[in-house]
């Protein structure tokens, strides 16, 4: 059974009574200000006791409010990606997955390793980058991950590389140095190229539910997020909060992540997201 019929069958009473739109939409993982903004919108409308109805419009609605936003048209070379988000994200698979689908349009591809926090991870993504054919810019473990970031921008810029992907720590000693650190990075990169980086994609783990908005809120706040990922949507997560974060940061949802394998990335396509999530509804 699709989890929404789940929550249908717990929150939508088979005759008569009121259809507990709150309950069933904050369970649904979108968040309070969009939740208590679709229940005014439904009663407005005079169609919250209505399941069906009020669920069509629910549909349309998050069809329209997902809509992925225009992409800037990046001319520059390297275009440069920095990779946020806390540790065990996905951040680093989901490197090798845009790595792989850019080598698809034929983009030469370039990583800099700047999770230098474990030398575990400097390994992980070297092992991506052999099986992928990449190279990849790294420092000593324990290395400054804003130098390591320049040297690789420095370098992509000498190679006539197409696509940098930075890789980036989700840990450090507490969540404050961690986003010092990261503003670092993305002073050093714009310190090589005014423009870079031209994108700041926070990688979020479906699973980790109702948390993802303060992971977005923090990181936007101090770095300052162009888009959002969401990885481990193969499994049971349902994926709701990227509705939450687009309500309440504006932030657009470009890829879903569904896999372990290079090729389980996929582009966000708001219409076809809509329609799984209510899935045999
Ligand atoms: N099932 C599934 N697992 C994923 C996905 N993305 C990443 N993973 C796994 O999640 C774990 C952490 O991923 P990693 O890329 O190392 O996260 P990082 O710490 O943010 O770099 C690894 O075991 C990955 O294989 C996904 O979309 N689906
Ligand atoms: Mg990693």
């Amino acid at each position: 059974m699709s989890f929404w019929r789940k929550l249908v069958t717990k929150f939508v009473p088979k005759f008569g009574e009121r259809v507990d739109w709150e309950a069933l939409l904050l369970e649904a993982d979108l968040g309070l200000p969009l939740t208590l903004k679709i229940v005014a919108q439904l009663e407005e409308q005079g169609i919250e006791r209505d399941f069906e109805k009020g669920q069509q419009w629910l549909r349309t609605y998050l069809k329209e409010l997902l809509k992925p936003a225009p992409q800037p048209k990046i001319t520059d070379k390297p275009e440069v990606i920095l990779m946020i988000g806390v540790n065990g994200s996905g951040k680093t698979t989901t490197t090798a997955k845009l790595a792989h689908s850019a080598h698809k349009h034929g983009r030469k591809v370039m990583f800099g390793a700047a999770d230098t926090f474990r030398a575990a991870a400097v390994d992980q993504l070297q092992v991506w980058a052999d099986r992928l054919h990449v190279p990849v810019i790294s420092g000593k473990s324990g290395a400054d991950p804003a130098s390591v970031a320049y040297q690789s921008i420095d370098a992509a810029h000498a190679q006539g590389i197409d696509l940098l992907i930075v890789d980036t720590a989700g840990r450090q000693a507490n969540k404050n140095n961690l986003l010092q650190e990261l503003a670092k990075v993305k002073r050093a990169l714009q310190k090589r190229a005014a423009n870079a980086p031209h994108h700041s994609w926070l990688v979020v783990d479906a699973t980790t539910g109702n948390n993802i908005i303060n992971q977005a809120r923090e990181f936007h706040q101090t770095v300052g997020l162009t888009g959002l990922i969401m990885t481990k949507l193969d499994g049971s997560a349902k994926g709701g909060m990227v509705a939450a974060v687009r309500e309440e940061i504006g932030l657009p949802t470009l890829y879903l992540g569904r896999g372990e394998k290079p090729e389980d990335l996929e582009l966000f396509d708001a219409a076809k997201f809509v329609d799984e999530f209510f899935q045999a509804a």
